[in-house]
């Protein structure tokens, strides 16, 4: 095949010319890959024997977009727009050719294409918002133009990647071709095109899907407020939803330039930065440096699961919906079959949202099967322990373990926050002992904590990454301290919560400035949520701390529909005077005088600690990168993605800055805020701490 540049090939068979791309992983529109499709089209144009030409890709892939690394960076070679002015304009009809994904700028450049074939299990979509973008390739004019302003919102603020055949019923897509043979039922598309002399579709001129909406200020207040929830304090869904109003009411080329200026304002500004480099920290995570990619790999294909609480049931549906069998694990038949009951009743919700099926509701639940003796899971290839946060009743269960797992099995515990050594040290197979901390709830929410123990093996880190991928999990591996990571720096934050209450902030002013930052809810909102009796005694309780006294009063949270806040019948929370006079009568008992603290002090109060806490955790080595604690506390956590993470949003103020709030405050109040010896070195040396 005659080359044209490193990734690009030209192949002209009778009147047809193949332009196949192979630029690895995902044939990302690099400047070598737009300079190859540049060179390619125009000679294909400039050929004379050639009526039709086919654009496809090698490899994974169709065009997965603009190529992100390259962002921020000199311009090099042609730019997208001359490489889709060129295609749009040729006097020669072209196809785009699409195998499995055509995201972003690959869908952008597959739109200014006259026509798109695609097999069945490809899909399309602009995923740009995922990155704090809009598609500024001339997505937002060309979509709408095709589907209508609705969908192309849907899609755009989504990101959603829709499948093939979604995308011929809405028209994005002309024919779908034989999953096996992409390429020679494009070629026969293209000659069915010459031979039946079919238009050079433009999607630039196609108003007629977008004509009915002029004008329709309702249609898109309407689709605002449905999303408004969603994507609080996000810049780029707003931004996508404007350059559709502008495909609507403006001409093509005006809209275009909307497009540009929002695109720019987006890729400039400090949301996306940040969630592009979580796009990267994500993949980056998975690589550990002393493990190589070739380190064996267990297969996992059947898991056992002890506890059907919460945690375990949530754990073992992770499983069950991607097709692989769990035993779950109860003391007795009344609290297994309450458990299983608890995931019937949560996959029957899902299956009423129209997000899975009634065939599946049942498939996957075929899939759980209860027993109550641990001898059931001798044929497991993975077991995870999430029972009740007991050190001893932790060790009992490894050492019964040890003697019921088959050989090479994978003994994870689910603990949050206690010394997977020790646990390990039960066994006598401490290489086989991990950590394997799911979030609550464990089946939606996407991180796990993969805890490295002193003596686990290589191909058990290795495993436990390839199964945390095999479920749609993002997985960092953390190392065996206190907390881990993510509880670990937590517990920073709930400290300081704490005391400002006894400084005079209201949980409530707390909780506000914290929601408003992008926390999802506050500390004290997540107390009472979680419910504030959890570790409290009415026997031997005192009176000694805020939590003894909200609790005595009878406040244990939502559950008793009164916590730190006051809840309606529908769960909606207000702040009660009646616990602004409790902290008051507590505070002054102690003597303390109130005083007001503004929301600039509680961020930085709160959040100053978890950031020194980070430097910390990475000094000592249990952390791999700076990025890692980002990704656990971005998906585990909350922590607005738009903010990076902790270290981050760290490195967004200013470490200097930093350094110098955690000494002003180490002035004020104590140890609490001594600065982590390598944050000083970092600020010192100018370290920088994301390489
Ligand atoms: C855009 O197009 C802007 C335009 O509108 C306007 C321009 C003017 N660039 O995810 P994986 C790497 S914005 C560079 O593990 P999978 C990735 O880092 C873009 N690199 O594989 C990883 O590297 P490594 C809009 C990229 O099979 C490797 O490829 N497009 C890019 O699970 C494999 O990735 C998107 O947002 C990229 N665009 O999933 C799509 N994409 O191996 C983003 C991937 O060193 N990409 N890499 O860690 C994806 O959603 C997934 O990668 C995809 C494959 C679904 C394609």
């Amino acid at each position: 095949m005659p080359s044209l540049n490193e990734v690009t090939n030209l192949d002209v068979d009778s009147r047809i010319a193949v332009l196949t791309l192979n630029s690895p992983p995902v044939n990302a529109l690099s400047a070598n890959v737009r300079e190859g499709l540049h060179i390619g089209v125009k000679s294909a144009i400039e050929n004379e024997e050639v009526e039709a030409i086919v654009i496809i890709c090698e490899g994974r892939t169709f065009i997965a977009g603009a190529d992100i690394s390259e962002f921020g960076q000199e311009p090099k070679g042609p730019s997208l727009y001359e490489v889709q002015d060129m295609i749009e304009s040729s006097p020669k009809p072209i196809v785009s050719a699409i195998h499995g994904t055509a995201l972003g700028g690959g869908l952008e450049v597959a739109l200014t294409c006259h026509y798109r074939i695609a097999v069945p299990s490809s899909k399309c979509g602009l995923p740009e918002v995922n990155l704090g973008l809009l598609p500024g390739a001339g997505g937002t004019q060309r979509l709408p133009r095709i589907v209508g302003a609705q969908k192309a919102m849907e899609m755009m603020t989504s990101g959603a990647h829709i499948p093939a055949n979604q995308c011929l019923e809405m028209g994005l897509v002309d024919e779908i071709a034989n999953e096996d043979s992409l390429l020679e039922d494009a070629v026969n598309f293209a000659n069915q095109i010459i031979n039946e002399k079919r238009p050079l579709v433009k999607v630039r001129d196609n108003d007629e899907k977008i004509n009915k909406d002029r004008g329709n200020e309702e249609l898109f207040s309407n689709f605002r407020k449905s999303i408004a929830r969603k994507t609080r304090g996000f810049l780029a869904p707003e931004y996508n939803i404007q350059c559709v109003e502008a495909a609507v009411n403006k001409p093509f080329d005006e809209g275009i330039k909307v497009e540009r200026e929002l695109f720019t304002k987006l890729m400039t500004g400090s949301q996306s930065a940040a969630q592009r480099y979580a796009f990267f920290s994500e993949r980056q995570a998975n690589k550990v440096p002393d493990i190589s990619k070739d380190e064996s790999i267990k297969e996992i294909k059947k898991v056992g699961v002890i506890g059907a609480g919460t945690m375990g049931g949530g754990i073992s549906m992770n499983f069950a919906n991607v097709g692989i069998p769990v035993t779950i694990i109860e003391q007795n038949e009344e609290r297994l079959e309450r458990g299983i009951s608890v995931m019937r009743r949560n996959y029957e919700n899902t299956a009423r949202k129209g997000r899975i099926s009634e065939n599946d509701v049942e498939k996957r639940m075929g899939l759980i099967n209860g027993q109550t003796s641990l001898g059931s899971l001798n044929d497991c290839d993975l077991i995870i322990e999430a029972v009740f946060e007991n050190m001893d009743l932790k060790k009992d269960i490894f050492k019964q373990l040890d003697s019921i797992a088959k050989e090479g099995a994978i003994l994870a515990s689910n603990t949050s926050a206690l010394n997977v050594n020790e646990i390990a040290a039960e066994t006598s197979r401490p290489e086989d002992v991990i950590g394997l901390h799911f979030f609550s709830p464990a089946n939606v929410m996407r991180l796990l904590e993969i805890v490295r123990g002193e003596k686990t093996s290589k191909s058990v880190v290795a495993s436990s990454l390839a199964i945390a991928k095999k479920i749609n999990k993002i997985a960092a591996v953390v190392g065996v301290c206190p907390g881990f990571v993510g509880n670990r720096i937590l517990a920073q934050r709930q400290r300081e919560a704490n005391k400002l209450i006894l400084e005079g902030a209201l949980p409530w002013e707390i909780d506000d400035a914290l929601y408003d930052f992008g926390f999802p809810m506050g500390p004290f909102a997540m107390s009472d949520l979680a419910g504030l009796d959890i570790g409290w005694n009415k026997e031997t309780s005192k009176g000694e701390t805020l939590r003894d006294l909200l609790c005595e009063a009878g406040r244990l949270g939502q559950k008793s529909r009164k916590g730190f806040y006051l809840y309606d019948e529908n769960r909606n929370k207000s702040p009660d005077p009646e616990v602004e006079q409790i902290i008051r009568d507590f505070a002054e008992t102690r003597q303390i005088r109130l005083r007001d603290v503004t929301k600039e002090e509680i961020l930085e109060r709160c959040l100053y600690p978890m950031i020194n806490e980070g430097f910390k955790i990475l000094e000592e080595g249990m952390a791999i990168r700076a990025s890692d604690i980002d990704v656990v506390w971005v998906y585990g956590y909350g922590w607005p993605i738009y903010e990076g993470g902790p270290m981050f949003y760290g490195s967004l103020i200013g470490f200097d800055k930093i350094l110098e709030g955690l000494k002003q405050m180490e002035e004020k109040f104590g140890p609490d805020f001594t600065p982590s010896p390598y944050l000083e070195r970092v600020v010192e040396e100018k370290i920088n701490i994301f390489v």
